[in-house]
């Protein structure tokens, strides 16, 4: 037999490309070198630095799964391993990715015009602009096919109006993707670009989040925003639009939060091996090496899991069953072990500055944004019965 490598306990580095390495690689060393630093500040201030996007787009890592438009075109499991070692330091800084990569540029290259895709995707590529994804709103979560935002076609343009909320980057992006109930065409949810300066709409920032707090959120509110026709995403009808926006920002969030999950493993293992109590130290107590050895192997599963769900993306062979799977499974085991591992700092377990209050707090969110932790158990139970459970009518 071999010897155990508990670092790499499933030699999931054997099974990355060169490619992938590189990219895992710069990601570490940008996240360490450049994040790292910025966090505990960030955090206390509840600030974001918009010039970590065009630090990301320097690096490659903005819309890295598009080819051309000075995007890198690398794999999902590239872009994967990428998303890992930015939550390692905090959900929030890889939510900036997501939001950018997935769910603002994914959509442009997928459903938008040519002209679209001239515009904005260079600029969004390098950070110059950033966007923002509206689906959300105050009356709307889970189901957002009740939304309420709608565009009414008059001449050359739309006139947007309704209201987004919860919507990360927001307060500082400069292009919005809204999406909206084109009323008087086809009654379908269609997916329009806003620009900031466009009148109507405001960005008002949420304040006093107790999460995700280096990562800046806010709303988005449109009164009658006039919007020219060619900035509606052509390509994109109905709800499949945006879901599909999701299933990329998905697959990223369940590689992430194992990140996360990880450096709370890393810093309890630390300091059980530090720390003494009855003259001896933590690791040397059963109970603290149960909780060690359990974050070790849910971190473990869950990213071979992720590792071959990105495989089959990279191979055209996805059922959006398998994201609702990663998902759910990375962010609730993500944030049991988050808990754990706080568990065994004890009272230095409360302080910034051994970071894993801040993941936990963190990954509160990423268990419910982008479908809670029970929509994807209902997304799965309905593929298991045939029988969908969401709403009383169903
Ligand atoms: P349903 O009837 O199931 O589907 C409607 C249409 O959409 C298609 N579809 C999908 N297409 C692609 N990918 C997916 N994952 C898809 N899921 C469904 C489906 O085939 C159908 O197409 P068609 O042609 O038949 O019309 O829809 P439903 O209304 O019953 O809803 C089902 C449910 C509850 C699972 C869904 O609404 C849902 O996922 N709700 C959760 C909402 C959510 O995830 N919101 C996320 C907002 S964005 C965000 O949180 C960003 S955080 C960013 C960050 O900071 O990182
Ligand atoms: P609700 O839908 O009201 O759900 C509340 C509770 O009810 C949950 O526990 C849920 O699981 C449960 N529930 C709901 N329906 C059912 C059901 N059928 N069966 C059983 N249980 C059910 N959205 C965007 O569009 N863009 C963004 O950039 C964005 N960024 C975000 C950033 C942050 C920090 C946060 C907190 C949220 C963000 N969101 C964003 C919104 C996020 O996607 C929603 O919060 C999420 O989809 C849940 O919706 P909700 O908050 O309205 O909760």
């Amino acid at each position: 037999f071999n010897k155990y490598n508990w670092e790499d306990p499933l030699l999931l580095e054997s099974q990355l490309t060169e490619e992938e390495k590189m990219v895992r690689d710069s990601a570490h060393s940008y996240a360490q070198e450049r994040l790292l630093p910025r966090v505990i500040q960030a955090t206390r201030t509840e600030n974001f630095d918009t010039k970590i996007m065009r630090e990301m787009g320097e690096m490659g890592f903005l819309g890295s799964t598009i080819e051309g438009y000075g995007c890198a075109g690398v794999s999902h499991v590239a872009y994967g391993l990428a998303a890992r070692e930015i939550e390692r330091i905090d959900s929030g800084y890889r939510s900036a990715m997501s939001v950018q990569s997935s769910l603002v540029m994914h959509p442009i290259n997928e459903f938008g015009s040519q002209a679209q895709k001239e515009k904005y995707l260079p600029r969004l590529a390098t950070g110059e602009i950033i966007g923002a994804f509206g689906l959300t709103e105050p009356n709307h979560g889970s189901d957002p096919a009740g939304m309420e935002t709608v565009a009414r076609r008059e001449g050359s343009v739309y006139r947007v109006s309704g209201s987004k909320m919860w919507i990360t980057n927001s307060p500082v992006a400069d292009v919005f993707i809204v999406w909206a109930k084109n009323t008087e065409e086809d009654g379908k949810i269609r997916g329009f670009i806003l620009e900031r300066g466009m009148k109507g709409l405001s960005t008002p920032v949420i304040d006093g989040k107790m999460a995700l707090r280096a990562s800046v959120t806010g709303m988005i509110q449109m009164d009658d925003v006039e919007v020219p026709v060619e900035n509606m995403l052509p390509e994109a009808a109905g709800l499949k639009g945006p879901f599909s926006c999701l299933n990329k920002a998905r697959f990223g969030i369940a590689w992430g939060v194992l990140g996360a999950a990880e450096n709370c493993l890393s810093v309890a293992r630390n300091y059980a091996l530090d720390r003494k109590q009855f003259g001896v130290p933590l690791a040397r107590f059963q109970l603290v090496q149960a909780k060690l050895a359990q974050a070790h192997t849910d971190i473990a599963l869950g990213l071979q899991g992720c590792l071959r769900v990105g495989r089959l993306m990279d191979e055209g062979q996805l059922a959006i069953e398998m994201i609702s799977l990663i998902k759910r499974n990375s962010c609730v085991k993500a944030l049991e072990i988050s808990r754990n591992m706080r568990d065994i700092l004890g009272g230095n377990g409360i302080a910034d500055e051994f970071h894993i209050i801040r993941h936990l707090n963190n990954l509160e969110v990423t268990n419910t944004y982008e479908g809670t932790a029970d929509i994807h158990l209902l997304t799965l139970g309905r593929a298991i019965t045939g029988i969908p459970a969401f709403a009383a009518t169903d």
